[in-house]
């Protein structure tokens, strides 16, 4: 079954990496897999990992994966303006503008230019395998060979087994935009590895470090607003306020840091973990040990959320759960999906919404979508796509101070 083969892999690059105290305190991955069961109308299955195209790269020491991350990111504005000038990437201009709701400043952003863009369809997630070998005539752009002008760098950690490529995104609306892809294919349903954690957590990490401020984010299966079926977490450059649902997130006192909590100013199922500040000194082990923590015990809310919606919740989200991953320095947010899309009463236009989204950023294409938008209300339309808050033992979670 798919989800037992993907928790089972989870569990085996997951067991190397959680301490002996914390696994024993982590109920999760066998409560994940008995309560995954019940969404059994579809089960896919994990991808098989296909041969390695990867470009050879010798495995990295903890001091030279960090080095080479902050490379990585010191190389971004440099291959962004060749690749914009080359024509590899189109840059699509936009203006926001700012919508208060639920004590919090979303930011809508309108950007006509993407009218132009073609609008691909939502992939099938059903297949382990790479696009182009199911589906011939679609490439998987995130497969080698690369076009060159794309390419940031690469990063492989055997400890972590860990081993990604950093693409530019084709198609930015903010500058700098950027992905970290698997080197080897897995799909966009899958659960974030160790590895995946670790390496993205490095990279804000090394954008501090540069002072820069960027969230990562990950769109996970075909309810979360991916287009594309390989495995790509992104990178999106903010101002230093960070992201608007991250800054809800700092104003929550937490008082237990290993217990999540939600932000219940917000009408969706929404969780959160604090992360402990880094040292200088962690490895990508101990760093990992952390990041994992976090995701299993968010991602056992997720399956917990997703299992007590009402039933006609239930049946627009079938199958494996789709969710939403924000990770910034300081939190973890997952959240989980009914469905991609918003139809705006307004337009009567499907509005796609992915993490962005969900960190309180939306993206509109014309002047009406963007009334329509701020008349349905941001947070209806995220309860829409999202899940209903469900009532989780408070042993599980931080209580809410709001
Ligand atoms: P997905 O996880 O599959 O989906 P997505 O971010 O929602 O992007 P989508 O492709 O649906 O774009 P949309 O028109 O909604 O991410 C795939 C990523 O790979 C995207 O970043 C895509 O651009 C990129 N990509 C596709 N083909 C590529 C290739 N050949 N080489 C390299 N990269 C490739 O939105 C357009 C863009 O606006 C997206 O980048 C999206 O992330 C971004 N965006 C959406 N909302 C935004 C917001 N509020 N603020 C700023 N940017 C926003």
């Amino acid at each position: 079954m798919w989800f037992s083969q993907a928790a089972g892999e989870f569990q085996r690059r997951a067991a190397t990496l959680i301490p002996r105290h914390l696994s024993r305190s982590v109920r999760i991955p066998r409560l994940w897999i008995m309560e995954i069961r019940l969404f059994q109308s579809s089960c896919l299955h994990l991808p098989r990992t296909v041969k390695s195209r990867a470009l050879a790269i010798p495995p990295s020491r903890p001091m030279a994966t960090k080095k080479a991350i902050a490379q990585i990111v010191g190389r971004v504005p440099e291959v962004y303006d060749n690749a914009v000038a080359g024509g590899s990437v189109f840059y699509f201009p936009s203006t926001v503008e700012t919508h208060a709701e639920a004590g919090t400043e979303f930011e809508i952003r309108l950007c006509p230019a993407l009218l132009k863009k073609p609008i691909l369809p939502t992939p099938h997630f059903e297949s382990d395998q790479p696009p182009s070998e199911h589906r011939p005539a679609h490439k998987d752009p995130f497969a080698p060979p690369f076009d060159p002008a794309l390419v940031v760098g690469e990063l492989q950690n055997e400890e972590i087994e860990a081993d990604h490529v950093f693409l530019l995104n084709k198609f930015s609306v903010v500058p700098h935009h950027f992905l970290m892809v698997t080197k080897e294919y897995e799909s966009q349903t899958a659960p974030l590895t160790p590895g995946d954690l670790t390496h993205a957590y490095m990279t804000l990490i090394a954008a501090r470090n540069a002072g820069k401020t960027m969230f990562a984010f990950y769109n996970c299966g075909d309810r979360s607003g991916a287009s594309q079926p390989h495995k790509h977490l992104q990178f999106l450059p903010l101002s230093p306020e960070g992201a608007p649902i991250e800054r809800l997130a700092r104003t929550h006192v937490v008082e237990d840091i290993s217990k999540p909590f939600s932000i219940q100013t917000l009408p969706y199922a929404n969780y959160v973990l604090r992360l402990p500040p880094t040292t200088s000194s962690q490895t990508p082990g101990e760093l990992a040990d952390t990041l994992v923590f976090a995701y299993l015990a968010l991602l056992d809310l997720v399956v917990s959320a997703a299992r007590h919606q009402p039933a006609e919740r239930q049946e627009l989200a079938p199958g494996p759960p789709s969710y939403n991953v924000l990770l910034t320095l300081e939190h973890i947010h997952l959240i989980p999906r009914a469905q991609e899309t918003h139809t705006l009463k307004g337009t009567g236009e499907k509005l796609s919404i992915n993490s962005l989204g969900f960190a309180g950023m939306l993206l509109v294409k014309c002047d009406e979508e963007m009334q329509a938008v701020k008349s349905a209300g941001v947070c209806s339309i995220l309860q829409d796509v999202g899940m209903l808050p469900v009532n989780i033992p408070s042993t599980t979670l931080n209580e809410s101070d709001e």
